[in-house]
Order: structure tokens, then sequence, then C-alpha cells
């Protein structure tokens, strides 16, 4: 059973002619925007908008109409993946470096639908080590900064040169271990100056469509 398959393809069931859409990044969103593609070839009306490079480039193959936030500030919903997920609905997002992006979509949303495979489902976040964006200047004292709030911190490395985000960011993987308060952790990384934005979406996933062996679960 690909689970990621058919939890993109089941959030995709939710968008309606018309739509403004939020286009999520990683390979389970990957299948929504897929179906989203194959129902505009059938008619559907949306326009998308992408949270990040790859996925606007993939909207473009795919026939779906692209258009910028700033023109479409109030999106309808957004369909998006996630690293892991909480019971309740917490999340860690960014393994695919594109939080940033993936935050002001989603926050421009009306409803946020998370689709994962269920062994992103866990009890208590953490096992995932938190990617924090940060502004590539001063990022040695950033990573000071950023490990006295109680983690191990490592420059996300690409080739031989540090990940570079779409904003031209960098990002810090962090071993926080298990999160006990996801929403405390991050206001306190968010004051560090040369944080840009953390991995901790806290309260934003409005529906969950997780992918099992049994099929597709719609958790709300
Ligand atoms: C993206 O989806 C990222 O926020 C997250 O890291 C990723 C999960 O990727 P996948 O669906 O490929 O496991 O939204």
């Amino acid at each position: 059973m690909d689970k990621k398959r058919i939890a993109g393809e089941k959030a995709a069931e939710f968008v309606e002619d018309g739509m403004i859409v939020g286009l999520g990044t990683g390979s389970t969103a990957y299948w929504a925007v897929r179906r989203i593609g194959e129902r505009v070839r059938d008619g559907l009306r949306v326009q998308g908008v992408p949270t990040s490079e790859r996925t606007r480039e993939l909207a473009l193959e795919l026939g779906i109409p692209v258009v910028s936030l700033d023109d479409f500030p109030q999106l309808d919903l957004t369909i998006d993946g996630a690293d892991e997920i909480d019971d309740n609905f917490h999340l860690i997002k960014g393994g695919g470096g594109a939080l940033f992006r993936e935050k002001v979509v989603a926050l421009a949303s009306r409803r946020l639908v998370i689709v994962a495979d269920d062994g992103k489902w866990v009890g208590k976040l953490g096992a995932f080590r938190l990617p924090v964006e940060v502004v590539p200047f001063g990022w040695r004292r950033t990573v000071r900064a950023v490990e006295a709030t109680g983690c191990r911190a490592e420059l996300r490395i690409e080739g031989t040169n540090p990940y570079e985000t779409d904003n031209g960011n960098w990002i810090l993987d962090c071993d926080f271990g298990t999160i006990a308060d996801p929403a405390g952790l991050h206001h306190s990384l968010k004051r560090i100056t040369g944080v840009v934005e953390t991995g901790l979406f806290v309260g934003m996933a409005d529906t969950v469509v997780l992918g099992t062996e049994a099929g597709v679960r719609i958790l709300s």
C-alpha cells in the first residue's frame, strides 16, 4: 500500500472549483498536487500558490495555474506534508527545507490539511530533529544562542556547502529530544536574533489525512 499516495490523493478531493490552494512540498504532498493537476485537466478551475520553487515547477508542469500569495493573500485551503504530527496536531515540518514559505502559506489559508503516512504520527514531537531557518550572517553566534535553549544544532549541508533555502537562508537541524512544550520552544527560538522561523507548526493543522496499511484515515 502506497500510504503517501493514498493520503495525498484523498486530500486532493477537498479541493473545490474556484478555490485558491496552497500547494505543499515533499513526497506526500506531491501526490496531492499531482491529483489536483489531473482534476485541472478534467476541468477543475483552481489557482495554486506553491510553497517552494520545486513545487512551483511541478505545478506548472502539471498545468495548474500558479499565482502569487501577494496577489491572492487569502487562500481557501493548503495541502502540505509533515515530518512529525503529535496528538494535538502540532507538527514538525521543514525536513524538505521549505518551512518558512510553508508556514506563510499555511497562515494565509482558511484550512490546513496535512497529508502523511502513519509513521509520521507520534505521541510527542522530537524524534525528528527540529529544522530552524537562520540568516547566514553571524550564523555561528546564532548556533550558540539556539543551543543555549537546550539542543545540539547542526548546520544542514548539501554536497559540500550549507543547504540554502528558497529565501537564501540556511537550516539548523536541532536535536531537542522529546519536545514537551512546542509552543514555548517555538517562542524561545523566535526571540533569537538570526532565527528566521522554526519548523514547529503549533495549533495550525485543521485536518490530518493519514495513509495506513488499512487505507486512509481522516482526522479533524
Ligand atoms: C514538507 O513535507 C516538509 O515540511 C516536510 O519536511 C515534508 C515531509 O516530506 P515527505 O512528505 O516527503 O515525508 O511539507
